[in-house]
């Protein structure tokens, strides 16, 4: 139980924007709230390889296949540090790969979708890392310091992501006619789950009120959406792409666009399992974890083996 001394400790020094690092004190809600993000982080990071590495055996060119396999192993990466970073709080990996697999803990939306043709994986670099890191260059301030320290790392690599992204539409555009609809189709299916990834509106946002109070959130769900649409609109005209929603309107006194409704009820039907690849990316992360036991329990042995020595 906390004391009321403890707590009052706690806050001030989120307060005065210092960072809490593993062995401060902490309440009991903030170190859940943050398994749970974190953890969350992470799955999305390690379920994102798989619809990348879907076209790893098809890239266009030897050039885009090293790309993409580099992008996908720091994706893998991410993951990582970020596992690392949880596992500071208390959870073992065990216990969030286990969280991962029962559906107790989610990972982002927007993994759920296919990779239709080669146009996706620009979609993805393109959008779903720019939604990505308009996120985290937020979180690289956000109150507990591993987790903030991780973005830094995380953001840096996510800006050549989201270029490699761009790069691949933008040359699309200026190809024939038929790769040309390819990367407008792309651009129809991933633009409004790229918007779903910054979370439900405000006001229906449950996790916000305590985020902000412990400046884990430093920006809104809707405040993030936003900057990343504007940012994104501008991208998308210079490459001759429409972004599908009819909606869409310069708003002068806000300084931003206003945008068409998004669907929450797709949202919702995704995040609790019934989007169009749940089902294959779960059975396909439990698979691989099963297959790769023995690696596990060799790098357990050795570990020990070395620690006797
Ligand atoms: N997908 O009250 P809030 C990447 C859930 S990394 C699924 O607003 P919160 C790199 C939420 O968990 C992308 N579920 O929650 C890459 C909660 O449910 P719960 C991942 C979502 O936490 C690129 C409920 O809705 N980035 O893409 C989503 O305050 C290419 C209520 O929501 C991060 O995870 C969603 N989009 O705000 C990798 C960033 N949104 O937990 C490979 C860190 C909400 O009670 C290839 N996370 N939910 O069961 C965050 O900033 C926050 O957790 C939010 C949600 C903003 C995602």
């Amino acid at each position: 139980m906390d004391s009321l001394v403890q707590t009052t400790a706690f806050q001030q020094k989120i307060d005065q924007d210092l960072n809490i690092e593993p062995k401060d004190h902490m309440p009991d809600a903030y170190r859940s709230h943050l398994i749970r993000q974190i953890s969350q982080h992470a799955h999305s990071e390690v379920i994102g390889m798989q619809p990348e590495g879907n076209w790893i055996t098809r890239a266009p060119s030897l050039r885009a296949k090293q790309i993409l396999l580099a992008k996908i192993q720091d994706e893998g990466g991410h993951g990582l540090y970020l596992y690392s970073a949880a596992e500071t709080l208390g959870i073992s990996r065990e216990e969030m790969i286990e969280q991962l697999h029962s559906g107790k803990a989610k990972y982002s939306n927007i993994f759920n979708y296919p990779t239709l043709t080669w146009a996706d994986i620009g979609a993805i670099g393109w959008l779903v890392d720019g939604a990505a890191i308009v996120n985290q260059v937020s979180l690289q301030r956000t109150s507990f310091g591993p987790y903030a320290r991780a973005m830094v790392r995380i953001c840096k690599e996510e800006s050549f992501h989201q270029r490699q992204g761009y790069e691949i539409m933008a040359n699309m555009m200026k190809g024939t006619a038929e790769q040309r609809e390819m990367a407008q189709d792309a651009m129809n299916r991933f633009w409004w789950p790229a918007l779903m990834m910054f979370g439900p509106h405000d006001g229906d946002s449950p996790h916000s009120g305590d985020a902000f109070l412990w400046k884990i959130k430093r920006k809104s769900n809707d405040e993030l959406r936003q900057k990343f649409i504007d940012k994104t609109i501008d991208q998308a005209t210079l490459i001759g792409l429409t972004v599908p929603d009819p909606e869409l309107k310069w708003n002068a006194e806000k300084e931003g666009y206003d945008h068409g409704e998004i669907d929450w009820d797709e949202f919702h039907r995704v995040i609790r399992g019934n989007g169009p690849c749940n089902k294959q990316r779960m059975a396909h992360h439990v698979k691989y974890h099963e297959e790769g036991a023995w690696v596990r329990e060799a790098a357990a042995a050795y570990k020990q083996r070395k620690n006797e020595f």
